[in-house]
């Protein structure tokens, strides 16, 4: 097969891709590993910002999210005795949508097969060939046979484990990474939320944040030692623990109820530079990871796609290439204010193992300094209602 763009992997960033191309006539093929199914199970980001809003709409594919979804014009931080509200809309006159990952990568799915957007589930073996060439290709099995598609471009968009990375040379790629010696302990369940806005908590226990998808779904998250087991942990003591870390006053708002899903996450911090290769394109988590803290990762793998949509179209319909030449440093540029923003976040709200009395007291001067100041406020509000693209 032959194509202009293929795209590794149909999780958020190579969905939004291809029908980014597609509708502005540049051809693509998008192969993913699994099944649909399996990549609407994998409960992920609840926090939209405007890029990410923006993409949608301009492919037309809002309607469900300006309906179900929930414009949130603020959020709080929690210090174990109060709330700081971080007053996005007045600080910044914008907002961030809650959507989750999961309906958004649905509308994506629904939306390609009426628009003619190949994808390939259930691909396996994906290899990518002659980066860097301008013949470059990629080969995969299904259903025991080999396939080979021919492109111009290879956009790797196949998150932090897929092959497109790794086809990069090590002597021309460099990676930071900071683990993080924590993970985060996410709950799902069909009540309501505790508060109508999000509370990221910084308790002595640890971290906790309520979160939601809807008025009827919540979804909380608390820390834990990268050595705890998801089997011990009963939803009984995840409430408990939440009703704990939130504080007493989101805690007296707290439903209960059974889980519908509980993962354990871990924390990471990464950035692999370039971004570019020859004719290989990352976009998303293929090239950085950032602890969900700030609400980010699915929001820059939607930044990186405007950014290589936009290059690729220059490339094919503008016979311009320079755009293509920009992408990684373009997308760079905003992945790492994106990188600072959810470390800082992460080093405010979390218990480090190292930390002793004087790091706490630190972490609740920063805090105590944020609730007075109008300014650390702006800078918060600016930063997670998202940077400009
Ligand atoms: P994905 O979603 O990992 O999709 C990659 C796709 O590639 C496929 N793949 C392959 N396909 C073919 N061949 C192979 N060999 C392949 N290997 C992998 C995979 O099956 C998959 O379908 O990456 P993408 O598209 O870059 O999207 C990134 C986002 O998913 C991620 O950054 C966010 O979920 C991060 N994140 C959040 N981001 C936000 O913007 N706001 C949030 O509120 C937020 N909360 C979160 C999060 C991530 C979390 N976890 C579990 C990591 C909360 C959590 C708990
Ligand atoms: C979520 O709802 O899953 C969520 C919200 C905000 C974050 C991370 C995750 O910062």
């Amino acid at each position: 097969m032959r194509t202009q763009v293929a795209i590794i992997g149909a999780g958020p960033a190579g969905l939004l891709l291809g029908h980014l191309l597609l509708a502005q006539g540049v051809d693509c093929v998008v192969i993913e590993r699994q099944t649909p199914e399996y990549v609407l199970s994998r409960i992920r980001a609840g926090v939209l910002e405007d890029v990410t809003v923006g993409l949608m709409e301009q492919l037309g594919l809002d309607a469900r999210m300006k309906a179900e979804g929930l414009p949130h014009d603020g959020f709080n931080l929690a210090d174990g005795e109060r709330l700081i509200r971080i007053d996005i809309a007045g600080l910044t006159g914008r907002h961030v949508m809650v959507y989750g990952q999961t309906e958004l990568t649905r509308d994506l799915m629904d939306a390609a097969a009426p628009r003619g957007l190949q994808v390939i589930y259930e691909a396996t073996d994906v290899t990518l060939h002659e980066i860097e060439s301008d013949k470059p290709s990629v080969t995969y099995v299904k259903d025991g046979a080999q396939h080979r598609v021919e492109a111009r471009f290879i956009a790797g968009c196949d998150g932090f484990h897929g092959p497109s990375r790794q086809a990069i040379p090590a002597s021309v790629g460099q990676a930071f990474e900071r683990v993080y010696p924590f993970g985060w302990l996410g709950i799902l369940a069909d009540v309501p939320p505790c508060n109508h806005e999000l509370i990221y908590a910084h308790h002595e226990r640890g971290f906790a944040l309520a979160s939601m998808r809807s008025h009827t779904r919540s979804r909380y998250y608390v820390d834990v030692p990268l050595t705890e087991r998801i089997e011990d942990w009963s939803d009984d003591r995840i409430w408990d623990e939440l009703a704990i870390r939130l504080g007493p006053e989101a805690a007296a708002h707290i439903t209960r109820g059974p889980s519908i899903e509980k993962s354990i996450a871990p924390l990471r911090s990464f950035v692999f530079e370039p971004m570019r290769h020859g004719s290989l394109l990352l976009c998303g988590d293929a090239a950085h990871i950032v602890p969900p803290t700030g609400a980010k990762g699915l929001n820059l793998a939607a930044s990186d796609v405007h950014y290589a949509s936009e290059a690729l179209v220059a490339w094919f319909k503008a016979n311009n290439n320079d755009a293509v030449g920009a992408y990684s440093r373009k997308a760079l540029a905003r992945v790492w204010k994106s990188e600072r923003f959810s470390w800082s976040l992460t080093k405010l709200m979390h218990r480090f193992p190292d930390d002793g009395p004087f790091e706490r007291r630190m972490q609740l001067a920063e805090l105590d300094y944020i609730a007075s100041s109008e300014a650390a406020q702006r800078s918060i509000a600016e930063n997670y209602v998202g940077l400009p693209v």
